[in-house]
């Protein structure tokens, strides 16, 4: 088997992207394959188009170091890493018809010998329809869910597991599942993740490392809605679940998470569905996770306007629209979707946003004619109400002062 030297890696998104640079640092060409024009463009310059912690002078310096390029069309190279979305079809199923589509673009340009990695989170099951996908469309190869034929080219599944903020560091430091549909599948990914993370690569099948990936997500849900349902008692017994949590987190066994407004971004939120679709009689305490953290933003938005109906004329701030601390991604964020229905059941109401991490508001509050995004200082300043809906770390510096004769509503237990 010939070493790996170039690799294309479909999809230049939050994974995608950063995987691309590691990889190209590592020492490989690296090809970097997406749809959107745009984005082609942008990487081209070396520029990235999103934020994140040292992404940008990573990307910048392999452009100009002529070790990753881009470009719409899949490219012939030793190995194929798919890191596509895998976002919701309707009912909390997944739509695969992004990974369909990488896959049947790679199958079209396989000569053999080649490895095909999944990183995308997927179903249980999803890397062997990969290999059964280009099986379908590449006759002349053999693929290897099928046993007992030496395969022509090898399929393994490799789920990120890098931290939104922490991706740089977690890419090259983090341990990685590594799932093949044969262990000479697996042996074949090894060697290419080898040239990037300097974690311990765990071998196992396919199947295997697709469950491992739900879990962790599954089991980060899980735990949050136990702070969660905990925050929601405490509440209506008069407790402060911080004081609470930080007490019980004495115990050398305990390690409550922090309650919040609710779970965002499109992992943790979105994962475990996967699992309640593979077994739903089963995964009981897994859906009721899901509930249990998807109330959480109504529960918010309805203390906070409950709060703001004692005011005769009140103003409302709401600090942060990230889904999470110190990042500027607002996919499924809780502190959005709060925003958006305080802002439509106080349409009177003047809701002042701060976002220090975007540039603006997204699609769904510009519609509110009442929502102005501010900085924090401003917005504290002009309002009654002062929910803090992200813990990003500059609201850390708000004075108690500027808090003074405020009602606070602080979801994250920061000012605590
Ligand atoms: N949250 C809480 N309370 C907590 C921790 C988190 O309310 O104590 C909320 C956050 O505010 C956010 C949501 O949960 O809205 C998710 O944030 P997160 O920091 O738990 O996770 P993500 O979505 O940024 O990244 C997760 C990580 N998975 C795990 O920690 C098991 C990451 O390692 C994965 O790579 C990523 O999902 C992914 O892409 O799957």
């Amino acid at each position: 088997m010939t070493a790996l030297s170039s690799v294309a890696v479909v999809g230049l998104g939050y994974i995608g992207l950063p995987t691309a640079v590691s990889l190209a640092t590592g020492g490989l060409e690296v090809i970097g394959v997406d749809v959107n024009a745009g984005i082609v463009e942008r990487v081209n310059r070396g520029e990235t188009p999103f934020a994140e912690p040292d992404l940008s002078v990573a990307v910048s310096g392999a452009v100009a170091m002529g070790r990753l390029r881009a470009q719409q069309e899949m490219p012939q190279a030793d190995a194929y890493v798919i890191a596509v979305p895998t976002p919701f079809a309707g009912d909390h199923q997944a739509d695969l018809s992004y990974v369909t589509a990488a896959a049947e673009a790679v199958a079209g340009v396989l000569r053999g010998g080649e490895v095909i990695v999944l990183e995308s989170t997927a179903p249980p099951g999803t890397t062997r329809r990969v290999s059964e996908l280009i099986a379908a469309r590449r006759p002349d190869l053999h693929l290897p869910h099928v046993p007992d034929v030496p395969p022509d080219v090898h399929v393994a599944h490799c789920p990120e597991r890098v931290l939104p903020g922490r991706i740089m560091i977690e890419i090259a430091t983090n341990d990685r599942v590594i799932g093949g549909l044969t262990p000479a599948c697996a042996a074949r990914a090894v060697e290419l993740y080898r040239t990037f993370c300097h974690g311990e690569l765990i071998v196992t099948d396919a199947a295997s490392a697709e469950m491992v990936k739900l879990a962790e997500n599954a089991y980060r849900d899980v735990n949050i809605a136990f702070a969660n349902e905990l925050s929601l008692i405490c509440q209506r017994l008069g407790l402060d679940v911080w004081e609470i949590r930080q007490m019980a987190n004495h115990h050398p066994r305990v390690d409550i998470l922090r309650p919040g407004p609710g779970v965002g971004g499109h992992c943790v939120a979105v994962d475990p569905w996967f699992i309640v679709a593979a077994a739903p009689d089963l995964a009981r305490l897994t859906a009721t996770a899901r509930a249990v953290n998807d109330h959480m933003p109504a529960h918010t938005a309805e203390q906070i306007v409950a709060t703001s109906r004692r005011f005769r004329d009140p103003r409302i701030a709401c600090l942060g629209l990230a889904f999470k601390a110190d990042v500027g991604d607002m996919r499924e964020s809780p502190a959005v979707d709060i925003t958006a229905r305080v802002a439509a059941a106080l349409p009177e109401v003047k809701i002042h946003v701060a976002e220090p991490h975007a540039p603006g508001l997204p699609g769904r509050l510009g519609e509110f004619g009442n929502v102005v995004l501010t900085d924090a200082e401003h917005a504290i300043a002009d309002s009654d109400v002062i929910a803090l809906l992200v813990d990003h770390s500059c609201f850390r510096a708000v004075k108690k002062t500027q808090l003074a004769g405020k009602v606070v509503y602080d979801t994250r237990g920061m000012w605590a």
